[in-house]
């Protein structure tokens, strides 16, 4: 049986991950550590949680041992847009609390799945059917960290055989815990505003195409991964994950399909909106399918009809 570590458990991939590796594996088994203990009672409730900053590399090897951790999943992180806003703050904890946990993963022997993200690619990226290995630069404060992080990740494989491994996420759709401070984030908020006010003020050009992935395809590309066999994978730390991609002017259309008075206009925000022109419009991902066999199941109109009957649920 694992014993499973998630930090950044009470955010919006943490939340979901980690309900699913509770009911994989156990309550017990699954322990959960967030900077804050203000949300989702439940999760903090339903098993071991611990109020932890996992920058302070002593409290977080102490959880290890106390709970035989063997498994980290380390989600702790600024997103985009708020990590524009605060570089610094952004390194320290992107780049800080990770390299604090592969210190501790090192020690204690544990396997490291840790997130990177279109982010890590730059305007010098091809844009369309971005290739797994191609050149990156990124522009943003954001990129250069999860860059760093790929690195790291590979550095602590190499060079003492920890087993980490990551992928490079697309923005993720979800409909439990809100994300923040993201440059996707438009693709959440639309559809609770078009179910509760049928209109929506887009931050992004209705022309921008960006990868993004549901949910349910986001929690199984984290297990799937971590518990694929080590021998098949050449690539371990980034791998691209394709789902869909769409431009917030095509996905007014899918939603407009189930409801159909939706409106969107657009007030741009040259922050995000200088973020996203420097992503890919959509990326490669044949080595996550050939190396440990990825494949999502929810397209953008079967993910848009479950994203409204699940707020619209929730409302009644
Ligand atoms: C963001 O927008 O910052 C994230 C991401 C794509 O990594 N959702």
């Amino acid at each position: 049986m694992k014993n499973i570590l998630i930090t950044g458990s009470l955010g919006q991939l943490g939340s979901e991950i980690a309900l699913e590796l509770r009911r994989r594996y156990g309550e017990e088994h699954v322990v959960l550590s967030d900077v804050r203990d203000d949300v989702n009672c439940a999760l903090i409730n339903g098993g071991p949680f611990y109020k932890v900053d996992c920058r302070d590399a002593a409290a977080v090897a102490e959880i290890v041992r106390t709970h035989r951790i063997d498994t980290i999943y380390h989600l702790a992180a600024l997103l985009s847009a708020t990590a524009e806003r605060k570089p610094l703050a952004a390194w320290d904890l992107n780049v800080g609390s990770l390299i604090s946990t592969l210190e501790i993963a090192r020690e204690y022997g544990c396997a490291v799945f840790t997130p990177s993200s279109i982010g890590a690619f730059g305007p010098a990226t091809p844009k369309v059917f971005t290739p797994q290995d191609t050149i990156q630069r990124p522009t943003s404060i954001y990129g250069i960290s999860k860059v760093t992080g790929e690195l790291l990740c590979d550095y602590y494989y190499h060079k003492y055989d920890v087993d980490t491994r990551g992928v490079r996420f697309p923005g993720i759709i979800s409909n439990m815990t809100p994300p923040g401070g993201g440059t996707t984030d438009y693709a959440v908020e639309i559809y609770y505003e078009a179910v509760d006010h049928q209109r929506y003020t887009c931050p992004l050009r209705g022309d921008t195409y960006l990868d993004m992935i549901y949910m349910p395809d986001a929690v199984s590309a984290a297990i799937d991964l971590m518990e694929a066999d080590p021998s098949c994978l050449r690539h371990r730390n980034a791998f691209n994950l394709a789902s869909m991609s769409f431009s917030p002017e095509e996905l007014a259309a899918y939603i407009r399909a189930v409801i159909p008075g939706f409106t969107i206009d657009y007030q741009v925000d040259p922050v995000r909106q200088a973020i996203a022109d420097s992503w890919p419009d959509c990326m490669e991902d044949y080595a996550a399918r050939v190396e440990w066999g990825w494949k999502p199941r929810y397209d953008v109109a079967e993910m848009t009809e479950d994203m409204i009957r699940t707020i619209r649920g929730r409302r009644e």
